[in-house]
């Protein structure tokens, strides 16, 4: 087993414990006992089989902060800190799915496509986000951060919810406007869907957590991160058609969903006035050929080349800003090398 899979393990192994807590936490409202299995099903289908990058980034940054091996208690408070983080992920995911009309995800069935879920999976995924403050409490009450902890909670799922309402208001079912994309709107939303809840999250708990949070440490953390959470959405973007749907587990949807991604963005920048055309009557359809239609412009653009000069650029840039950090408010470059690391050149 590499140390990476052995860390993954590691991290996996915390959370049976907090479905424990989260089903003794029910039981004392007498929950009936079918309602119970339901709820324990959702929470392991639902957070259990991704990459857990999130997640275990809040005690990997916590050890690179502290420079050492974390103590058993706190490996386990900062682990607990990680499966919130990926139960706030399970929320989301539950819920974009539906609204991205997605057919899998992480190789599976999306949740309310499996047979006898379909829309309670929108209540199941309240019953997610529920849970984190659930845990909160129960770990965290009386850590002197909790307070820090609960709003950063609170302001990216706020950050997060208002990225998707772009992500959505961009992309009209019944209405198909390429004029209404540009790079601005699709910074806007990344940054927001993605960036904060995916990126800023982790190593602000982790800063929360280690008591070295201060609005140096944050805003610094911040600058880097939000960068390269934008970086990581925009592969995301890429994988949606290039990817391979084994390896990245989920079956692109942004060209029939009429999404603002990168790609579109690009593409519209360099199109001739006939692959303009193409692309205004093709994209945002819900129909294959049509879709096939726009990834055939896509090619002739040469799009995946366009990405990857893009990738290069990008990456240099947040180099350089990790380059500039000042480690003497107690952060370390090694947070965001390794965030860095996890992610760089990414197929899944
Ligand atoms: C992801 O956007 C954003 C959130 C908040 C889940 P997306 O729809 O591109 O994600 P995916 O490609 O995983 O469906
Ligand atoms: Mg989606
Ligand atoms: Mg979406
Ligand atoms: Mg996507």
């Amino acid at each position: 087993m590499t140390s990476k899979e052995a860390k993954k393990k590691h991290f996996e192994a915390v959370f049976p414990s907090l479905v424990e807590d989260l089903k003794e936490n029910a039981k004392q409202y007498n929950i009936p006992a079918d309602a119970l299995k339901w709820y324990e099903d959702s929470l392991n289908y639902n957070t259990m089989g991704g990459k857990l990058n999130r997640g275990i980034s809040v005690p990997d940054s916590a050890s690179t902060l502290i420079g050492g091996p974390l103590s058993s208690t706190d490996y386990h408070q900062t682990a607990t800190l990680g499966w919130l983080t990926e139960l706030l992920q399970a929320f989301f995911l539950v819920s974009d799915d539906i609204m991205d009309a997605s057919i899998t995800r992480r190789g599976q069935p999306c949740w309310y496509k499996k047979p006898g879920v379909g829309m309670i999976a929108i209540n199941d995924a309240f019953m997610l986000e529920a849970s984190i403050y659930i845990l909160l409490k129960k770990h965290f009450k009386t850590h002197p951060a909790y307070v820090e902890l609960l709003e950063l909670f609170h302001e990216v799922t706020f950050q997060t919810e208002l990225g998707q309402t772009c992500d959505l208001l961009t992309a009209p079912e019944d209405h198909v406007d390429l004029g209404q994309f540009s790079p601005e709107k699709h910074s806007f939303i990344v940054i927001y869907k993605t960036a904060y809840y995916s990126f800023y999250l982790p190593v602000a708990l982790a800063l929360h957590y280690l008591q070295l949070a201060t609005p140096e440490t944050l805003q610094q953390s911040k600058d880097i991160l939000i960068p390269l959470g934008e970086y990581f959405q925009i592969q995301d973007d890429y994988l949606d058609c290039f990817g391979s749907p084994e390896t990245i587990g989920k079956i692109g949807t942004d060209i029939q969903d009429n999404k603002c991604s990168w790609l579109i963005n690009q593409a519209l920048k360099r199109a001739s006035p006939q692959q303009r055309k193409v692309l205004d009557e093709c994209y945002g359809r819900k129909n294959a050929a049509m879709e096939k239609n726009v990834k055939e412009v896509f090619n002739e653009l040469e799009l995946q080349k366009v990405y990857l000069e893009y990738e290069d650029k990008a990456v240099g840039e947040i180099r350089a800003r990790i380059e500039k950090i000042d480690e003497s408010h107690g952060l370390k470059k090694a947070v965001f090398e390794d965030f860095l690391g996890k992610i760089y050149k990414r197929t899944k």
